[in-house]
C-alpha cells in the first residue's frame, strides 16, 4: 500500500491540514512520486507532491536541492520584478520541521516535497500539436530567465550527463564486462552506435572548443516536465528540475524533439510505429525559438538539426547500457524493457536521418522568420 511507504517520512514536513490520501505516480523512469491530498479544516483540499529521490543517479541529493532552491528563487525573484504573478508558475519546496528541504529517513532514503501544480496536467505524450508549441515556449523561457543566473555556481548534479564521449566509453565498458550476460546477439546495436560515434560526439566536442557555450540548462526536457494548463493549454511550469545545471541549450532542444516528436511511445515495442512527427517538431521549435531565437548564437541555431539525432543516439545508448548492466538505473516493468527502449530509440533515429533534410530546411525557415 502506498500509505505504508510514505508513512514515517510524511510527518517530517510542514504540510498543512490532515493527511487524506495518497496515490503514486508512475511515469518518472528514475525517482518515486507521490502526490498527496490534506483536507484543510475550512472543508478544501490541498495537494503535494512527495519524491524519493534516486540516490543511485543522485549520488548527492543535497546538492540537488541547493541546485533546486536557488534556482526557483531565481525564477520567482526574476517573474516578480517583470510585475508577473508567481503562483503556480514556480515549484514551491515544502521545508521539513527542522527547516530544511530534504528529509533523511531510518533507512538513508531522501525525501522532499513541493506544492503540487493544481489545474495542470503533465503530458506523457502530445495530444494537442499546440501544447508541444507551448512546451517549446516554456523551456525557451526557462533557459531564457536564467540565462542571467551564475551557471559556475551550480552542482553539477549528474556529472558529464549529456557528456556523450563519456557515455560511449560507458557503453563500450557495459560490453566487455557484460554484468548481465546479455552482450551476446546484439551484435547489430553494437554496430549501430560505433557507426555513429562522430557523430554523437560533434555537440561536446563544440562546447570543449568554446564554439557552443555553457548555460543553465533543465537537461530533461520531456513533455511530461511541463505542467499545461487545464483550462487554457498554456504551459505554466516547469518542473522535474534535479538535473538543471550548466549544459547546452541543444541538450534541452534536442531531447524535447527526441521525446515529444516521435510518433509513438518512448518504449513502443512495434518499431513500425516509431518515427519524427515533423508537424510536431515544427511546433516545438517556433515555440523555442520564440523565446530563446536571440539568444543562441549562430552556432546554436546552426547545431538544432544535430542536436536531434544526437540526443535520440544518446538515449537509445543509455538504454542499451543499462540493459547490458542489467537494469541499474532505469525502472524497468519487464526484464526486455530497457532493450525495448533502446530499439524504439534506434528507430527513431533511422527516421530522424531518413527526414534530416526536411528537418534542416524548416530550421532554417523558422530561424530565418524569428524577426
Ligand atoms: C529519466 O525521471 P525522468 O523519467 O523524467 C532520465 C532522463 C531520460 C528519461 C527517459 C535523471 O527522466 O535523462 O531522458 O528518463 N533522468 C535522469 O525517459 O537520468
Ligand atoms: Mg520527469
Amino acid at each position: 500500500m502506498v500509505y505504508n511507504r510514505i508513512k514515517n517520512v510524511l510527518r517530517a514536513f510542514r504540510f498543512a491540514g490532515r493527511y487524506n490520501h495518497a496515490e503514486e505516480f508512475s511515469s518518472g523512469n528514475v525517482n518515486n512520486t507521490y502526490h498527496l491530498y490534506y483536507d484543510l479544516t475550512d472543508g478544501s483540499t490541498t495537494e503535494y507532491v512527495l519524491q524519493q529521490i534516486n540516490t543511485y543517479a543522485f549520488k548527492n541529493p543535497e546538492e540537488v536541492m541547493c541546485n533546486i532552491v536557488r534556482v526557483t528563487e531565481y525564477l520567482r525573484s526574476t517573474m516578480e520584478a517583470a510585475g508577473e504573478s508567481t503562483d503556480n508558475r514556480v515549484l514551491t519546496c515544502i521545508p521539513t520541521l527542522k527547516g530544511e528541504y530534504m528529509h533523511r529517513d531510518g533507512e538513508g532514503n531522501y525525501w522532499r516535497a513541493y506544492c503540487y501544480i493544481h489545474d495542470a496536467i503533465a503530458y506523457d505524450r502530445v495530444e494537442r500539436p499546440e501544447h508541444f508549441y507551448e512546451a517549446g515556449r516554456a523551456f525557451g523561457e526557462f533557459q531564457r530567465i536564467l540565462s542571467d543566473f551564475p551557471v559556475s555556481e551550480l552542482y553539477d548534479t549528474i556529472p558529464y550527463f549529456h557528456d556523450t564521449r563519456r557515455r560511449f566509453y560507458a557503453f563500450v565498458a557495459a560490453i566487455a564486462n557484460d554484468k548481465a550476460g546479455r552482450a551476446g546477439g546484439l551484435e547489430a546495436e553494437i554496430d549501430f552506435f560505433f557507426d555513429r560515434r562522430k557523430m554523437m560526439s560533434e555537440i561536446v566536442k563544440r562546447i570543449d572548443t568554446g564554439e557552443i557555450p555553457l548555460r543553465v540548462t533543465h537537461n530533461d526536457t520531456k513533455i511530461n516536465n511541463i505542467m499545461i494548463d487545464e483550462h487554457t493549454g498554456r504551459a505554466v511550469c516547469v518542473i522535474d528540475l534535479d538535473t538543471v545545471m550548466a549544459g547546452s541549450a541543444l541538450y534541452d532542444y534536442g531531447d524535447a524533439i527526441r521525446y515529444g516528436a516521435c510518433t509513438a511511445a518512448e518504449d513502443e515495442p512495434d518499431v513500425t510505429k516509431i518515427g519524427l512527427d515533423l508537424e510536431l517538431f515544427r511546433e516545438f521549435t517556433a515555440g523555442f525559438l520564440s523565446e530563446v531565437g536571440d539568444l543562441l548564437t549562430e552556432e546554436e541555431l546552426a547545431c538544432l538539426p544535430l542536436s536531434i539525432k544526437v540526443m535520440t543516439c544518446e538515449l537509445a545508448m543509455r538504454f542499451l547500457t543499462d540493459y547490458l548492466d542489467g537494469d541499474l538505473y532505469f525502472k524497468v516493468n519487464s526484464p526486455d524493457h530497457n532493450l525495448i527502449r533502446a530499439h524504439a530509440q534506434m528507430r527513431l533515429l533511422e527516421d530522424i536521418e531518413e527526414k534530416y533534410e526536411s528537418i534542416c530546411r524548416i530550421t532554417q525557415g523558422l530561424i530565418a522568420a524569428r524577426h
